[in-house]
Order: C-alpha cells, then structure tokens, then sequence
C-alpha cells in the first residue's frame, strides 16, 4: 500500500486547546487539567484514504508556546500545520497570523495549512466570526474548520482534511521532506501518544488500546 508519511504541528497560543484537541482525537477523554509542563509529545496515527495510507506524525508543543524562541524545534521539516486559536479570544486569532508568517519565512518546502477555531460551544462568546477565519484560510491557502474539544465536534474533520492534503502534497515536486513508501503491512496501527523528552533517551509510550475510539 502507499504510504504518505508527514510532519503535523500543533500552533497556537496557550489555552487555545491545543493538548485538548489532540487528545481528543486520538479517544482520550477530554480532561480540564492538561499539564502544561509535562514535556513535549507527539503521536501518530495511520489514516486510510481511497488506495493511500497516510501517516500523521502530530507534534504538540507543552507551553513552548509562550516562549516563541523554542518553537522552531517543533515545526523544522514539518509538512503541516494545524493553527489552532479560540473563538471567544481575538488576540489568538491574530497570534495565527504571526505563526502563519513565521513558518512562511522558515520553511522552505510547501506546506498544509489548516486554521482551527476551537471552543464553539463557548458561541455566545464568540468574538471572531467564522467568515473572518475563512476569509484568512482562503487568503494563506488554507482551510478553516470550527471544533469544540469540549463536545467533540469536527475534530475529525481536521484530522481527515489534513490526511487528504498532505497525498495532494505528495505529488508537489517542490516536496521532498514527506516520506512516501510501500507498505506492506495490511493492519493498522492504532494512534499511539508519545510522550518525548529531549533529556531522557528511554522516552515512554502510552498504549491507547484501552481507548475505544481510533483515528483511523
Ligand atoms: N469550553 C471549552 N474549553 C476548552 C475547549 N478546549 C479546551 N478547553 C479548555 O481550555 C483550557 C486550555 O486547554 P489546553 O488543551 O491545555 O490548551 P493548550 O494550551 O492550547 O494546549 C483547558 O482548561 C481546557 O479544558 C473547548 O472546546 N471548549
Ligand atoms: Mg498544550
């Protein structure tokens, strides 16, 4: 079977949703007391498109955020980005703009960009509209999609949207950091969390096979 395999990054200011998101996706239950501080993670997940299986990589970032000169690390050779901000909080939708134009500015190869507007069942508070957002995604290439972690809405979409693009990518000639193989291997891999520490070499893996739920 052929495999796409790419780089997904996680951006957006703290408190967006980030951690929530992805650990929503991979069937976690959604938790209100996500440690910013537990290290940086990232999981992969197979998803399965027409006769292609895609190899999502999903980097997290773990506060980094807040120091922006730490970014850099998670989104070197990424092949794409999920910019993730709160509807109900202006300044984070502005803070994707700056993110937008730093990855333009930093890496080379062509690059997925999907804008996330999180926190929709926090509507009454809404503050950015939804055509302003997809305004902005059309404006960078991009698509824009609403999500609640919350009550689990279209986070899927995301997830499958990205899956999609990065087989588009693959066939860009100007792309050349996406891993694009045979695979032979005819089962799916359930999504797997790694929790990764730059400092300890014996990084452990969490097993989310007690999850029901799977991305793929
Ligand atoms: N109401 C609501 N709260 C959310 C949603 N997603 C995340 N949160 C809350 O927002 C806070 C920050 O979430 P977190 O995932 O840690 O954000 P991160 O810093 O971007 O990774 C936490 O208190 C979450 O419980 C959502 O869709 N709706
Ligand atoms: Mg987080």
């Amino acid at each position: 079977m052929r495999t796409v395999e790419g780089k997904v990054v996680v951006l957006g200011s703290q408190g967006v949703g980030k951690t929530s998101l992805v650990v929503r996706y991979i069937g976690k239950m959604f938790s209100h007391h996500i440690s910013p501080t537990i290290g940086a993670s990232f999981f992969t997940c197979n998803i399965n498109i027409d006769d292609t299986r895609v190899k999502l990589q999903v980097w997290d970032t773990a506060g980094q955020e807040r120091f922006r000169s730490m970014v850099p690390m998670y989104y070197r050779n990424a092949n794409a980005a999920l910019l993730v901000f709160d509807i109900t909080q202006y300044f984070t939708f502005n803070s994707i703009k700056k993110w937008v134009s730093e990855l333009e500015r930093n890496v080379d190869e062509p690059m997925v960009y999907c804008i996330v507007g999180n926190k929709t069942d926090l509507g009454t508070h809404r503050k950015v509209s939804r055509e302003e957002a997809q305004q902005y995604a059309n404006d960078i290439g991009g698509k824009y999609f609403e999500s609640s972690a919350l009550h689990d809405e279209g986070i899927e979409d995301v997830f499958v949207n990205t899956a999609m693009e990065l087989i588009s990518l693959s066939k860009d000639p100007l792309t050349r950091s996406l891993r694009i193989y045979d695979s032979v291997e005819s089962t799916l891999r359930s999504p797997s969390l790694t929790h990764y520490d730059p400092n300890d070499s014996s990084s452990s893996e969490i097993d989310p096979a007690q999850n029901s739920k799977q991305c793929c």
